[in-house]
C-alpha cells in the first residue's frame, strides 16, 4: 500500500486546512537554590526538578535508581491542559474575550459550532479535578493561564484583573496542598481580543506595543503566582498558532495568505514570519525579566514549548533526505535556532528570502540561550519528499508552500480520530535525538497523546488504542534516554481531561478521563489506570 495522501486529508480547499548548543547562561537557573519552592514544600513533589543533579548525563543513571517502569526515580511524569480548552467560565472572574472567544463564536469556524464558553467547567469544578489528579497519584501538572482572565483592557492597555488572579492563586494553593508541582504556560493561544484589535497583536511588524504588553503580563504572573510555579513556559507551540492562525486560517484569528486589503490579516505570505519574530522577541523579553528579577528568589526555571512532528525521508534519495531535514528546520528550527544562535535557520533564509525578518543585535543577544530547558510537544511523524520541478508542495502559498516538501504518512500506521495523527512511536525517539544534537540542556516532552477513537464513556473506559499509544511512545522516550543518552527528564501526557480541541470542538478526545459534556462527569479511561499503576508509582 502506498503512503496515505496526508496533505489531501487536511485540506478543505487550496491553502486551507480542515483540522483543525545552549550557552552557559541557559543553565543559570539550575545553580540557584530554590528557597521559596523548598519552603513551600514544592520540591518534595519534584525531586530532581530544580536541583543541579538534573543535568547529570543519562548514562550516569544507576540501576538501583531505576523504577519498575525503567525510568530513573527522579523522572518527571505529568499531565497537561490549557486554559481555553478546559476552564469555561467565559465571563466568570471578570474575564474578557480572547481571540479564541471571537473565533469560536464565528459561524463555521469550529466543528459543531462548539465554543469554550463552558468546556470542562474547571473554573467551578477545580477542587474536584485536583482530587481527580490525586486519585491518579499525579505529581506534576502543566496548565496555562488565560491572559484575559489575569488582566483586563482599560481602553489603553491591559491592567491586573484581581478576581482572575485570585482564581489562579487559589488553584495553585490547591495543587500545592495536594503535593502537585505546577508547570505553567503563559500563552496557550488565547490573545486578549483587545490587543489583537487595538494594539496590533502578533501580526504587526516590529510591534513594540505587543512586546511591552507581554512583558507586563509575564511580570504580573511571576510576581503574583511565581512562588508556587516550578517551570514557566512563555509560549505553547508557537508553530501551531502561527501557521494555523496566520497562514492556514483554521485557528484564531483565522488569517489566510490570500486575504488582501485592510485589516489584521492583510500581510499575506509575510504574516507568519512577522508573527514568529514578534513572538520570539516577546519570549526573550519575558525570560530576561524572570532571570533578572525573579529567578534568584523564586528558584524556578523558564523556557518555551515547541512542537514538531518528526520527518523521515520518503525514499533513499538525497533530495528526500534533504527535504526531511528541511521540514524539521521549518517546523522546529524556525523557533529553536533563534533561541540558540539568534537567527532563523539557513534553509528558511534560502526559501523565504526577504519575507523573513531579521533580529537586531540587541534582540539576538536576548534570544541566545533564553531557555533553561526545552519543552517538546510531539504527536505523529511524516514521511517527507522533495517537491518536483514546478510543484509548489503542500500548499499554493504560505508557510506550507515555503518548505518545498510534500508530507505523507507511512503505510499501516494506526489512525487516530484526528485525521492529522497516526501512531509511529519510533518517531519520538528520532525527534529527541535530532533535538539533542543541537540543544545540550534538559529536554521535557511537554505533550504527547492520542486522539481517541472511542466516543462513549463505556468505550473510552476500555480504550486499548490510547493505552497502546502511551506504552509505545513512552518506551521510545526510555530508549532515547537510556540507550542514546538524550537528556530527557520528563514526560507530560496530553491530556488530563477530554477538552475543547480547538477547530475540532468537542468532537476529538485526548483525555485520560472521558468527559460527558452534558453532566460534566469524568470517567477514567483504561490508560488512566495504567498511568496510576506504572507512572505515578515508581
Ligand atoms: C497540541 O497541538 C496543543 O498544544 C493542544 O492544545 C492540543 O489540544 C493538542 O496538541 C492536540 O491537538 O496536519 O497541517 O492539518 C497539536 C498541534 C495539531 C499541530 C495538528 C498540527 C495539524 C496540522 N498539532 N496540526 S495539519
Amino acid at each position: 500500500m502506498p503512503t496515505a495522501p496526508y496533505a489531501l486529508l487536511h485540506r478543505r480547499s487550496a491553502g486551507r486546512l480542515t483540522n483543525g548548543p545552549a550557552s552557559a547562561a541557559a543553565f543559570g537557573g539550575l545553580a540557584v537554590i530554590s528557597v521559596s519552592l523548598v519552603a513551600l514544600g514544592v520540591l518534595t513533589a519534584s525531586a530532581g526538578h530544580t536541583k543541579a543533579g538534573a543535568v547529570l548525563s543519562a548514562n550516569a543513571v544507576e540501576a538501583n535508581d531505576t523504577c519498575a517502569n525503567g525510568f530513573p526515580a527522579d523522572f518527571v511524569w505529568g499531565l497537561g491542559t490549557a486554559a481555553y480548552q478546559i476552564e469555561g467560565g467565559w465571563n466568570a472572574t471578570n474575564r474578557s474575550p480572547s481571540i479564541w472567544d471571537v473565533f469560536s463564536h464565528t459561524k463555521g469556524a469550529v466543528a459543531g459550532g462548539d465554543t469554550g464558553d463552558v468546556a470542562d467547567d474547571v473554573i467551578h469544578r477545580w477542587r474536584d479535578d485536583i482530587a481527580l489528579m490525586s486519585e491518579l497519584g499525579l505529581k506534576h501538572y502543566r496548565f496555562s493561564l488565560s491572559w484575559s482572565r489575569m488582566m483586563s483592557w482599560d481602553g489603553h492597555s491591559m491592567v491586573p484583573n484581581e478576581p482572575g488572579i485570585a482564581w489562579y492563586s487559589d488553584f495553585l494553593d490547591g495543587l500545592l496542598e495536594a503535593g502537585i508541582t505546577a508547570h505553567v504556560t503563559l500563552y496557550h493561544w488565547d490573545l486578549p481580543q483587545a490587543l489583537h484589535e487595538h494594539r496590533g497583536g502578533w501580526h504587526t511588524p516590529d510591534n513594540e506595543r505587543i512586546l511591552t504588553e507581554f512583558e507586563a503580563y509575564a511580570t504580573l504572573a511571576f510576581e503574583r503566582l511565581g512562588s508556587r510555579v516550578a517551570t514557566w513556559f512563555t509560549f505553547n507551540e508557537p508553530w501551531t498558532f502561527t501557521v494555523s492562525g496566520y497562514s492556514a486560517g483554521n485557528h484564531a484569528p483565522g488569517c489566510v495568505p490570500a486575504q488582501s486589503g485592510r485589516g489584521p490579516c492583510a500581510g499575506g505570505d509575510v504574516t507568519p514570519y512577522v508573527v514568529s519574530t514578534n513572538v520570539l522577541n516577546a519570549h526573550a523579553r519575558a525570560v530576561a525579566v524572570y532571570r533578572t528579577r525573579f529567578a534568584a528568589t523564586l528558584g524556578g526555571r523558564i523556557s518555551i514549548t515547541l512542537n514538531c512532528e518528526f520527518a523521515r525521508p520518503l525514499t533513499n534519495s538525497a533530495a528526500d533526505a534533504a527535504a526531511a531535514e528541511r521540514a524539521l528546520q521549518f517546523w522546529l528550527g524556525w523557533w529553536l535556532e533563534p533561541l540558540l544562535s539568534g537567527d532563523y535557520p539557513a534553509a528558511m533564509r534560502r526559501n523565504v528570502g526577504e519575507r523573513l525578518p531579521s533580529f537586531s543585535p540587541e534582540q539576538r543577544e536576548l534570544l541566545i540561550g533564553s531557555i533553561d530547558l526545552l519543552g517538546i510537544n510531539h504527536y505523529s511523524t511524516h514521511m517527507v519528499r522533495d517537491v518536483a520541478d514546478g510543484e509548489r508542495g503542500d500548499a499554493s502559498s504560505g508557510w506550507e508552500a515555503d518548505q518545498h516538501v510534500v508530507a505523507t504518512f507511512g503505510a499501516g500506521w494506526p489512525q487516530a480520530a484526528s485525521p492529522w495523527q497516526r501512531s509511529y512511536p519510533a518517531g519520538l525517539r528520532g525527534l529527541l535525538n535530532w533535538v539533542a544534537a543541537r540543544y545540550k540542556g534538559d529536554i521535557y516532552v511537554t505533550e504527547n497523546g492520542w486522539s481517541c477513537n472511542s466516543f462513549t464513556a463505556a468505550a473510552a473506559a476500555a480504550d486499548q488504542e490510547q493505552l497502546d499509544y502511551y506504552t509505545g511512545y513512552t518506551e521510545q522516550v526510555r530508549l532515547a534516554l537510556v540507550e542514546d543518552g538524550v537528556p530527557v527528564r520528563g514526560y507530560f501526557g496530553w491530556s488530563l481531561l477530554d477538552n475543547f480541541e480547538w477547530a475540532d470542538g468537542y468532537s476529538k478526545r485526548f483525555g485520560l478521563y472521558y468527559v460527558n459534556y452534558t453532566t460534566q462527569q469524568r470517567t477514567p479511561k483504561k490508560a488512566a489506570a495504567w498511568w496510576k499503576e506504572t507512572r505515578s508509582a515508581c
